[in-house]
């Protein structure tokens, strides 16, 4: 029995938030999980200290499975991103020590590698179409296959995805709300016209993709997808929000794009009837916010029935931890398809000492047994927590909308 002897929840600000769980074994073997939920970051540290850790004292570190029903099961209150990411951060850690005890990479414990690395598409913008590509073109001179298009709108002051600091698009960027403004007519122009000229000067050999971040209806979405089809992007993320996932239907019957949704997913009941009546292509969950490797794992195994793939959501909030797990994850699995990646600060890769690297396009884990990243605690103290709120949105005439 390796017993789990203490945890404890690691709060810091490299540039942004992070909660990073850290479980300690009775071999002194350590083990590390994400934990960071933006904007919210407190209350799954507060459910981690208050709620899981007491419990955690004295189990069997290598009962993963067991834990992890546990934790769900056990806790009467089922599902919802606090839960779901807190559950997570166990799971990862929990799989970090068993890799480590093992002296394995983690993705061998997964199965070993089903490829060579994680193709990984990274993200282009600008306030004009013009400055968007020019940032294209470089990220495909660094040699990314893949790249994400988001572009101002014309007579929006704002939008979603564009941001002052190229590199690192970070929404979450006051300690209120800020607002941005929305109109659906002006967006449904400007998408069509990037993506035109996007090919023009790109070419063929890149995957393009774009991410709608839930602001369409429907019938809107079927429109925007019909626009982009002569462009052929790689997928079209978010067009809608999920909550009715019978809503897809819609879109399904009017475009042939393929369609992309999951990252604020926490379990599999939210995308079960998108898979089992294939009305997506691609599945974003994270490790993170669905409740861990372990659950992620059988989201994908369901996803591989219906010839769904997996796209895992790894923006900046989600810590180098989970982007660690998310690589371990997708180089094991039969049906991944492609990984998000963006830089995460300086500061924040100095915190987190990661081994996951890149070339060509892609990502690779790394042959250190765990995870292959560690927390520099020393360092993370250095950061404390600065409060930290995602942006809301407003039509023009000023009704709340989604963000
Ligand atoms: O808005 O991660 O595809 N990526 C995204 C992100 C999300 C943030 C929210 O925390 O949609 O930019
Ligand atoms: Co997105």
């Amino acid at each position: 029995m390796l017993k789990i002897v203490s945890a404890k929840v690691i709060i810091t600000c490299p540039g942004r938030n992070f909660v990073t769980l850290k479980i300690e074994t009775s071999d002194g073997l350590t083990g590390i999980g994400d934990a960071t939920l933006n904007g919210r970051e407190l209350s799954v540290a507060s459910y981690l200290t208050d709620h899981v850790i007491p419990c955690l004292i004295g189990r069997d570190a290598h009962n993963i499975e067991d834990t992890w029903q546990y934790l769900y099961r056990g806790a009467y209150w089922r599902r919802g991103p606090v839960t779901m990411s807190a559950i997570a951060a166990v799971d990862t850690a929990l799989w970090d020590i068993k890799a480590k005890a093992a002296g394995l990479p983690l993705y061998q414990l997964l199965g070993g590698r089903c490829r060579e690395g994680a193709m990984v598409y990274s993200h282009a913008n600008g306030t004009t179409i013009e400055e968007t590509l020019e940032q294209a073109i470089s990220y495909k001179e660094m040699g990314y296959k893949a790249i994400r298009l988001q572009s101002g709108v014309p007579g929006l002051k704002s939008t979603y995805g564009v941001s002052g600091t190229k590199l690192f698009y970070e929404p979450a960027d006051a300690d209120l709300p800020t607002e941005n403004v929305w109109s659906t007519e002006k967006y449904l122009r400007s998408v069509p016209a990037l993506f035109e000229k996007a090919r023009e000067v790109l070419g063929w050999d890149v995957h393009l993709l774009h991410d709608v971040h839930h602001r369409l209806t429907p019938i809107e979405a079927g429109r925007l997808g019909k626009d982009l089809e002569p462009y052929r992007p790689f997928w079209l993320e978010d067009t809608v929000v999920a909550e009715n996932q019978a809503n897809f239907r819609l879109i399904r019957q009017h475009t042939t794009t393929p369609l992309a949704v999951g990252e604020i997913f926490n379990s599999i009941w939210d995308c079960k009837q998108l898979i089992e009546e294939q009305l997506i292509d691609y599945i974003r969950a994270t490790v993170v916010h669905a409740g861990g490797i372990t659950h992620l794992r059988r989201i994908a195994a369901l996803a591989d029935l219906h010839n769904v793939r997996t796209g895992c959501h790894g923006a900046t909030d989600l810590s180098p931890v989970c982007m660690s797990a998310a690589l371990h994850f997708d180089v094991s699995i039969p049906n991944f398809g492609i990984q998000e990646w963006m830089h995460h600060t300086k500061e924040t890769d100095e915190v987190f000492r990661r081994t996951y690297t890149f070339k060509d396009g892609m990502l690779h884990p790394g042959e250190m047994p765990g995870l292959g990243v560690e927390i520099d605690e020393k360092l993370a103290a250095k950061y404390p927590y600065k409060r930290a709120f995602l942006p809301v949105n407003r039509l023009e005439d000023g009704t709340l909308y989604n963000w």
